[in-house]
């Protein structure tokens, strides 16, 4: 295969290069904007296609080739980085299937997925994914329709069945607010009889208070431990509570260290289930980060918050295809007990494209604005 760097000042002028260098079976492996040019990746397989007046790129210098076709250092190192990227992300599930589709819809799909802020490694699994005679005209749709299958998603059984829940996620993500919307919406449906509220979170200076508050304005037990190892005790002293809901410090996600040493004290009752709450507005590693780091506490399902914060929900989409951690509930606002609801995964994807769409309007309104 070769492999072909190709940079123009915008996609149309860049693609018309690729397709006069390589013709028409040409692979785009990777596009992107850098400053004011846009920078193509393309492979073909058959080296006898590609006409010899376009100047290789060259991996390694070699002293004795002409001034003429060598790269700057500069551009070796981007040539060398951008090369890697892709073989680290790209060719693995591109070239694995043998998928070859026309550089019109690879491009398409990458710009477009790409813009949704979906990771790459996620972008290349979806067009690796679709069906080789996918055309042009139903590229798009396809993909999305495919994003939208692979979005995990479990029912909020605990809202009708109950059950022993520990909310673990990064400070300020909105894990006591969920737990009181949770709470609230228990009450409402059946009575604060059955419900209690266990707060483990002894780092943040208040943070048993809000919890005692929020227990005393929905008439609710609270219990306050000093450590997260009086959680056992805790559990004996609540077994005849149906919904047992239990808040954590930020600090518990922080390390993976921490995240171990609270899944050791979870062990001491196998019915606590660990839910991660993570921000759709975090960035988009760290949400990365927090779902590798949450395996030690072997979640079963996780609550997206701060929907209505979100500049793109690339990120959390992303990390949820990835982990195949099931989304439970998603939070739009921080209201008790208002806006919560059930994750749809038809509705996440079409709030993403949303985003992307005011994004756009916006940063053309600001570009009209400037001129
Ligand atoms: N806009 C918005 N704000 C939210 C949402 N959920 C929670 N909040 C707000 O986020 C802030 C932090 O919420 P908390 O519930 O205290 O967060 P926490 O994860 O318990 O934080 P720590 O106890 O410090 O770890 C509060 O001001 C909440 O009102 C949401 O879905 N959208
Ligand atoms: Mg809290």
């Amino acid at each position: 295969m070769k492999i072909r760097h190709y940079r123009a000042a915008d996609m149309r002028s860049a693609l018309a290069q690729v397709r006069d260098a390589l013709g028409p079976d040409a692979i785009i492996l990777s596009s992107r904007r850098n400053g004011s040019e846009v920078e193509v990746v393309a492979a073909i397989d058959d080296p006898r296609t590609v006409k010899l007046d376009v100047p290789p790129v060259q991996l390694a210098s070699t002293p004795s080739k002409p001034a003429a076709q060598s790269l700057s250092s500069d551009a070796l190192a981007e040539e060398v980085r951008s090369l890697r990227q892709i073989l680290e992300t790209r060719l693995p599930g591109v070239a694995a299937a043998g998928v070859r589709r026309a550089p019109a819809i690879c491009d398409s799909l990458f710009d477009e997925l790409t813009k949704l802020g979906l990771a790459r490694d996620i972008v290349a699994q979806l067009i690796d994914q679709l069906p080789p005679q996918t055309d042009l005209a139903n590229a798009v749709p396809a993909a999305i329709s495919l994003l939208t299958s692979q979005i995990p998603v479990v029912d909020e059984r605990w809202q009708e069945h109950g059950g022993r829940l520990l909310f673990v996620g990064p400070s300020g993500v909105g894990k006591t607010t969920l737990l009181a919307k949770l709470a609230a919406r228990w009450v409402l449906q059946n009575g604060p009889e059955r419900v209690a509220l266990v707060s483990a979170d002894t780092s943040r200076i208040g943070a048993q208070d809000q919890l005692r508050v929020i227990g005393r304005l929905l008439g609710v037990r609270t219990e306050c431990l000093t450590d997260v190892g009086g959680l056992g005790s805790a559990m004996t002293a609540l077994r005849d509570y149906r919904l047992v809901l239990i808040d954590t410090s930020g600090t518990h996600a922080a390390t993976t260290a921490a995240a171990q040493s609270l899944a050791k004290a979870l062990a001491v009752d196998a019915r606590i289930e660990t839910v991660l709450v993570v921000a759709a507005n975090s960035q988009a590693a760290g949400i990365d980060d927090l779902f590798a780091r949450s395996k030690w506490l072997q979640p079963c399902a996780c609550v997206i918050t701060k929907l209505d914060e979100a500049a793109s929900l690339g990120g959390v989409l992303s990390a949820a295809v990835r982990s195949k951690l099931p989304i439970a509930s998603v939070s739009s606002g921080p209201e008790i007990p208002d806006d919560l609801a059930p994750a749809r995964p038809a509705a996440l994807v079409a709030r993403a494209q949303r985003l992307l769409r005011e994004r756009s309007t916006d940063l053309q309104v600001a570009t009209d604005a400037a001129a």
